[in-house]
């Protein structure tokens, strides 16, 4: 009997584009959003992603850069979970040809033609908008003013950024002392430990948290609770991402200021890669629009969170 025809799906005819996506973990919320946002951006585009959590560990992340340079990938993009020790391989992918996309944390290396470009929020801005918000806040009390700091994980490009962005501007009033400062891997239940320890050490000494994510706000605010303080009235407490969860303690007045990071990044990686694709140079450095929130707008904001 004759052999039917199938009829040909044009779209099978096209070569699929490849990414190869290290993500470094799935501590918080933010990362939540950001592995949902390039997942569905991918599929969106038509991109055939391979996905790999790397649970914050960087040789973890090696190796699944390893695997994606043995599928000769199109395109591989990378979160990098610390800033340092990236040289190597990063080699490797440019030895085999494949261009990479550095999305939300940033790298340290001397040679910059090891990435096409880094796209992600500028985090020592953040921490610049941290400390303004706390200047303006306190701008009536007298010092001296205990702050103590609930940092990401040690080594993270934004851990280093807001860190050194907050202090830039704090440092305009002698009086603002930084008591403590502790990383707290960027954790409800690290920020939590931590903001206990924080409060057997100094107690109502402290009149500032600046965390530096809503996740270990959010278990700090627990550890505040715990020890008979009211958070955002005795500690003043500025946050960085702007979940929801985190926008609906500002409603409630236990966050006072929340320092936007945005983690929906996979629709423009996705136009990256196909710029990429079709030959075009990028900008080194590509910064999404971020906002400074505070209780005044927390009701009405709330509602508009998309993670
Ligand atoms: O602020 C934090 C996440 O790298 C900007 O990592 C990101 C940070 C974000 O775990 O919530």
């Amino acid at each position: 009997p004759p052999v039917k025809e199938q009829p040909i799906d044009p779209a099978s005819m096209e070569q699929r584009i490849v990414v190869g996506f290290s993500q470094l973990g799935s501590e918080s919320d933010w990362r939540k959003a950001n592995s949902r946002s390039i997942q569905e951006a991918a599929k969106e585009a038509g991109i055939r992603l391979l996905f790999e959590n790397a649970e914050q560990s960087q040789e973890k992340q090696f190796e699944a850069i390893r695997g994606f340079i043995d599928k000769k990938v199109d395109v591989i993009a990378v979160s990098p979970v610390i800033e340092s020790g990236w040289e190597p391989i990063l080699q490797e992918a440019k030895l085999a040809g494949i261009p990479i996309i550095l999305a939300d944390r940033a790298v340290k290396v001397s040679d910059p033609s090891l990435y096409v470009t880094t796209i992600g929020s500028d985090f020592f801005e953040e921490g610049r908008k941290a400390g303004k918000y706390l200047l303006d806040k306190l701008r009536n009390e007298p010092g001296p003013i205990g702050i103590v700091e609930l940092q990401g994980t040690a080594g993270s490009s934004p851990t280093i950024e807001r860190g050194s962005g907050f202090r830039d501007i704090i440092g305009e009033r002698g009086d603002l002392v930084i008591q403590r400062a502790e990383p707290a891997d960027f954790t409800v239940e690290q920020g939590r430990e931590t903001m206990r320890a924080f409060l057997q050490e100094m107690g109502s000494d402290i009149r500032v948290l600046f965390a530096h994510n809503d996740d270990m706000a959010i278990g700090a605010i627990e550890a505040i609770e715990e020890y008979g303080l009211r958070p955002g009235e005795d500690i003043v407490i500025i946050s960085v991402d702007g979940t929801r969860k985190a926008f609906e303690l500002m409603v409630e007045g236990k966050i006072n200021c929340i320092v936007e990071c945005n983690p929906l990044l996979g629709p423009i990686l996705m136009q990256a890669v196909r710029e990429i694709m079709e030959g075009r140079t990028l900008p080194k450095r590509i910064v999404p629009q971020e906002s400074v929130f505070t209780e005044g707008v927390a009701e009405k904001e709330a509602a508009n969170r998309q993670y």
